[in-house]
């Protein structure tokens, strides 16, 4: 992206047969804008200029009815023209992205009289050199045989996941040539109890490529690992009823989360409340010994349980 500043003025021996009426306006053309859009093999480039007021006489110009965009490979040498109306903008699509590419503006009035050229602007390698960056990998909904992968790009590019276990090429998935900014891909066929090496590419229209760090996710086991209990405490453990005392339970599941606890206050085999947290407290009004007892339900049904002792006298 380039913007044009100052004015060049062409000879007129330099001006190609296109511009056969001209006559020199003083118009204030000048290109204020320029924005190309790389691409692989076609580029676009638009143009914006500002209105001329005046003719080369320094009067009002009321006639004013349409504008000519001139361009080339060659600074002031124009092989192109092309009317595009009396508009201040104009998009020039599938411009050769190798080339580069000189403009100038020119104006016409109604009687065909045509303005010199406004100032030249030119573009140069449009083409896109620059690699994606790729950022924000990570892995998940991951089960005993397959694992999303996302990951996202800062420009528009492919999608492809290699992963193995050995290195993070062994396979690859089928490549998904859709350009994205933020990419999904899902792996199947995968081993469960599994640890796997990933990583990503991304390569844009451009052919550049961009291939991540390795990564690596975990697949679990086909049985499930059931939770986990490391201890299990009442606080206090004795004292004169009515007694209140608060339950901890501490507990971990290797391959899942845990969902619930259900508690048996009085240990007598009947569950007297259920939890979704690790804690409850439960007031004591007999004077008795008792064997509280919880249990733990993780994500797959798998269970632990853990017993206690209360001493509540009078
Ligand atoms: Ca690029
Ligand atoms: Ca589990
Ligand atoms: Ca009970």
């Amino acid at each position: 992206m380039e913007t044009g500043a100052g004015f060049v003025y062409m000879e007129d021996s330099m001006s190609n047969g296109l511009k056969n009426k001209k006559t020199y306006y003083g118009l204030m053309l000048a290109m204020v804008f320029i924005f190309s859009s790389p691409g692989a093999f076609a580029a676009n480039v638009t143009l914006e200029w500002d209105q001329p007021a005046t003719n080369a006489d320094g009067t009002p110009l009321t006639d004013l009815s349409g504008y000519i965009i001139y361009y080339g490979a060659e600074s002031g040498k124009y092989s192109q023209g092309l009317d595009v109306g009396n508009v201040l903008m104009y998009t020039i699509y599938d411009l050769f992205s190798d080339s580069s590419y000189y403009f100038a503006v020119a104006a016409y009035d109604s009687s065909g009289n045509e303005s010199d050229f406004s100032n030249e602007i030119s573009v140069t390698g449009m083409r896109d050199t620059t690699s994606p960056v790729i950022s924000g990998v990570y892995a998940h909904d991951i089960t005993t045989d397959s694992a999303s992968i996302n990951w996202t790009t800062d420009e528009a590019s492919d999608s492809l996941v290699e992963y193995g276990i050995f290195t993070s090429h062994e396979n690859a998935s089928p490549p998904d040539p859709a350009p994205v900014f933020n990419h999904n891909m899902t792996l199947s066929g995968l081993l469960p109890a599994t640890r796997y090496l990933f990583r990503v590419s991304s390569q844009d229209s451009s052919g550049n490529l961009s291939v991540s760090d390795d990564y690596t996710f975990v697949t679990p086991n086909l049985q499930n690992s059931p939770p986990v209990i490391s201890s299990f405490k009442a606080d206090p453990y004795s004292g004169r009823a009515p007694l209140t005392v608060a339950f901890t339970v501490n507990v971990s599941d290797i391959d899942g989360n845990i969902t619930g606890y259900e508690w048996d206050f009085d240990g007598n085999g009947k569950i007297d409340a259920a939890t979704t947290t690790n804690q409850i407290s439960h007031t004591y009004r007999h004077s008795k010994r008792y064997s509280p007892r919880v249990r733990v339900i993780d994500d797959q049904g798998g269970k632990a349980e853990s017993r206690t002792k209360i001493s509540v006298y009078k």
